[in-house]
């Protein structure tokens, strides 16, 4: 599975540390520090805002939210859009797929690359082919008015 997520903010440190260690996954705090890591928070921002892969490369990128409120009201995703995606448009014809983790199914084909809707402290990881051309590549949360919000930010292909 492309898909990695793990549980859960509220929990004691010691609990999430226990799972890492006996999952025997990959991803964890502390681990190789060119690791691509985007965090979400209840502002409704990205940080950061823009990064840079190489043309055609393998990416891995975690995506997490850091934040504390309810998934329901305060859920993030991080979707990679096609070069010149209208992204407004994205977002509004995403806002009724709640079942669909806020994708239009319609607009599937402007997707490079998504995350199902995080909750407080889980996190995912995607993994994709950059695409071949350099240019810049939106990306976007598009939980129900978080675009329109400024939750966007930029992938550079160099
Ligand atoms: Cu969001």
């Amino acid at each position: 599975m492309k898909v990695y997520r793990i549980l859960a903010s509220f929990l004691a440190l010691a609990t999430v540390a226990a799972f890492y260690g006996c999952g025997g996954s990959e991803v964890a705090n502390g681990g190789s520090s060119d690791q691509l890591v985007i965090t979400g928070n209840d502002q409704m921002r990205f940080s950061p805002t823009e990064f840079s892969v190489e043309a055609g490369s393998e990416v891995t990128l975690v995506f997490r939210n850091v934040g504390r409120m309810p998934k329901e009201t305060m859920g993030h995703n991080l979707a990679i859009l096609e070069q010149g995606t209208d992204v407004n448009g994205f977002a509004s014809a995403a806002q009724r797929h709640r079942d669909n983790e806020h994708i239009a199914p319609e607009m599937e084909d402007k997707v490079i690359a998504a995350t199902r809707v995080l909750g407080p402290g889980e996190e995912e990881t995607l993994t994709f082919t950059a695409p071949s051309e350099p240019g810049d590549f939106p990306f976007v949360c598009s939980f129900p008015g978080h675009t329109q919000a400024g939750m966007v930010g930029t992938m550079k292909v160099e």
